[in-house]
């Protein structure tokens, strides 16, 4: 096993990952993937951890895949490896995922972006899907993500054409929440994350699983669930907290209780 390729540590309430494999772009090879992952399962389990931000540099969240190590893979090793439940794992993380996107975010590496919530990216950051250029195509979930955020036709194009997207059209797409200049990027992150890390945990939890689960359920199926999830927050003392602090005419301090 080789140095780590993700450093992490936590600012107060917040969690940060950090891709660590500058000379390459912070291209993402099993190594990198499974530590990111195993971190993200970490901090998710930290009862001092409220939100998690994931970066790389000013140059690269990530471009991809590395194409170094995947030239070598057949269909068979990819079956045995199963590289993808470790994507699966992070789509089950409950805490909220921040990604900071400053350069490229490509492939895989526009693949791990949109397995976060939400994304911050700096004015200079392009997405995109070059994957056909290399003969393949997206693997860790593109065509089902940019599907049902800008419409078939769209997808199709930006896919077939492996094209890099600006930070305009990602905007344009509801991609991207928030754009800032390279150099405001990362305290325009933590700012969110501050922001949420200060909300009540447990409904920042129940509000994430409701809306995921909005994505692909029927509206009366998604209707049922949220409201067994708003009747649920009524057990907790966050509730009590957040009603009572309205009616004292002063700010909430929730413990996630
Ligand atoms: N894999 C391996 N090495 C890479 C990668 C990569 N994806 N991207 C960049 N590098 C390396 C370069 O080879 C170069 O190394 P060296 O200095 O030893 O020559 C170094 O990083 C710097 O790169 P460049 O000199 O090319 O820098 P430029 O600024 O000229 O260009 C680009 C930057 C545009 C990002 C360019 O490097 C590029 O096109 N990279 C490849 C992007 C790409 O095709 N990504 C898609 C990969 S396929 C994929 O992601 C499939 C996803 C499947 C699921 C995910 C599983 C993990």
């Amino acid at each position: 096993m080789s140095d780590k390729q993700v450093i992490a540590f936590t600012e107060g309430k917040v969690g940060v990952i950090q891709l660590n494999r500058p000379r390459v772009m912070n291209a993402l090879n099993r190594q990198m993937v499974a530590e990111i992952v195993d971190q993200a399962e970490a901090f998710d389990r930290d009862e001092n951890i409220r939100v998690i931000i994931m970066k790389g540099n000013e140059k690269a969240f990530a471009a991809g895949a590395d194409i170094e190590e995947m030239m070598k893979e057949t269909p068979l090793s990819l079956e045995m490896a199963d590289p993808f439940s470790s994507w699966d794992r992070l789509m089950l993380v409950k805490k909220p995922l921040i990604a900071v996107v400053a350069g490229f975010a490509l492939g895989g590496g526009f693949e791990l972006a949109l397995h976060c919530d939400l994304i911050v990216a700096a004015e200079n950051a392009s997405f995109g899907f070059p994957e056909v250029k290399l003969g393949v195509m997206p693997g860790a979930g593109g065509t089902q993500y940019l599907t049902k955020a800008m419409g078939r036709a769209k997808a199709l194009e930006w896919i077939w054409l492996g094209e890099p997207m600006s930070v305009q059209e990602a905007a344009h797409y509801g991609i991207i929440n928030r754009i800032t200049a390279p150099e405001m990027v990362e305290e325009e992150a933590m700012r969110l994350a501050v922001q949420l890390s200060e909300q009540a945990p447990i409904s920042v939890r129940l509000i994430k699983e409701a809306v995921n689960k909005a994505v692909d359920t029927p509206l009366m199926e998604g209707l049922y669930f949220e409201r067994k999830n708003f009747y649920m927050l009524f057990d907790s003392q966050d509730q009590q907290e957040g009603m009572q602090s309205f009616v004292e005419k002063r700010r909430p301090t929730f413990k996630g209780e």
